[in-house]
């Protein structure tokens, strides 16, 4: 639950947000110009960076903003809030100088920023009442330096608000997903996690996954599908000689992980989740790759113009599979996917993604499970040369 209080900082930034509210009431915003908006919170909020002595020279970014919390404003002079939410944080410290602060609130499309200020409290308007949004803040010296992102907080919009959005319809947010669990996918060179589905009044369209990076949150897995329950990344790609170096074999990441519904309703994040890259796996150029612990048998009925494919995963490894994307690429560019059933089909260029549905994702050792879809194709239809599952390489039948 996001704590309330009403701190000192408020009487200090006192006249300036109660201008800012007479402002709002004056002139009721509505979200669909919500930028407009929040751009006069921040011109209310900014104040001219300090000079630096050596701009330039300070490479060290200001400590994370701390304590970040849901804090309501003083309330206007007359009038009520519209979809006004206040936080409150203690300052970043800096050896030059802190010349800002941005808070970034989550949304269905991603963070974005709301406000700037050279205070430790900001009023974000323009939002919808009766929901709780999810923000941090990130503080940024004069030489541009910016810090580690704060914890997250989760405050209500006080107000009814202008103009919910969506404006009609679906206007009840998913469920937050709960029960995460790190490092679910066994045997796996990269991070994992998997969480209990969220539910929602319409339906859960799908979820967003965030990893916490130097300066912020960024968005690490987009549009998951509804069904999906897991996440994984990879620290090394399964391609030989192709070798991703974001991930430190033996470090930690942080995610976090949203439900969105159709209409573009964001649950509130679940519980953050730390994942390990495990630190003794065999790189490509170090030791031989491990044993496959998947084979895969692509069958195809060919016709001019179409196909359709059968495709067989077959747990060949001693652990449970629990959750797997299957992806290969069609030699050709004219090969299509059209439908798929068993899984959730994807295609990107010409390679294709095959990830598990609820009731198929945990495969045992030895056991199979089977999908299939049906393709167009310009003239020649040749098999993919080799598969991956959860980006390892399988056997080929
Ligand atoms: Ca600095
Ligand atoms: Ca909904």
């Amino acid at each position: 639950m996001p704590r309330l209080s009403w701190p000192a900082a408020w009487a200090a930034a006192g006249a300036v947000a109660g201008a800012l509210l007479g402002a709002n009431i004056a002139a009721p915003p509505v979200l669909a110009g919500g930028a407009a908006q929040m751009h006069a919170a921040r011109a209310l909020y900014t104040t001219p960076p300090h000079p630096s002595p050596s701009p330039g020279s300070d490479v060290t970014p200001p400590t994370a903003p701390g304590d970040p919390r849901a804090c309501p404003p003083p309330p206007p002079p007359s009038g009520s809030f519209q979809g006004v939410a206040g936080l409150c944080w203690t300052a970043s410290s800096d050896a030059v100088g802190v010349a800002e602060y941005r808070v970034m609130m989550l949304t269905a499309d991603g963070f974005i920023e709301v406000a700037s200020t050279s205070r430790t409290t900001a009023v974000v308007t323009g939002l919808g009442g009766d929901r709780t949004y999810t923000f941090y803040v990130v503080a940024r010296d004069v030489a541009g330096n910016v810090s580690p992102p704060s914890a997250l907080v989760s405050a209500p919009a006080l107000g009814a608000g202008p103009t919910p959005t969506p404006a009609t319809g679906d206007t009840t947010p998913p469920t937050g997903p709960a029960g995460t669990q790190a490092d679910c996918v066994p045997d796996f060179n990269g991070t994992s996690f998997c969480w209990t589905p969220s539910t929602d009044d319409v339906g859960v369209a799908g979820y967003d996954v965030y990893r916490r990076a130097g300066t912020g949150w960024t968005r690490a897995g987009r549009d998951l599908p509804g069904t999906a329950r897991s996440f994984i990344e990879a620290g090394y790609s399964s391609v030989p000689g192709q070798q991703y170096t974001y991930f430190t074999p033996g470090n930690s990441y942080v995610y976090f992980v949203v439900a969105k519904d159709a209409a573009g309703n964001v649950s509130l994040p679940s519980d953050l989740v730390t994942s390990t890259v495990p630190a003794d796996y065999p790189t490509h150029s170090a030791s031989p790759s491990p044993p496959a612990t998947c084979r895969v048998d692509y069958d195809t009925w060919t016709w001019p113009g179409g196909f359709a494919a059968t495709v067989k995963i077959t747990n060949i490894g001693s652990a449970d599979i629990d959750g797997w994307e299957l992806r290969f690429a069609f030699p050709e560019q004219g090969q299509e996917l059209t439908s798929g059933y068993s899984a959730t089909w994807s295609q990107s260029g010409r390679d294709v993604k095959a990830v598990n549905a609820d009731w198929n994702a945990r495969i045992k050792p030895g056991a199979s499970v089977q999908m299939g879809f049906n393709g167009a194709h310009t003239g020649a239809n040749p098999d993919p040369r080799s598969f991956t599952l959860n980006l390892r390489d399988c056997v080929v039948s």
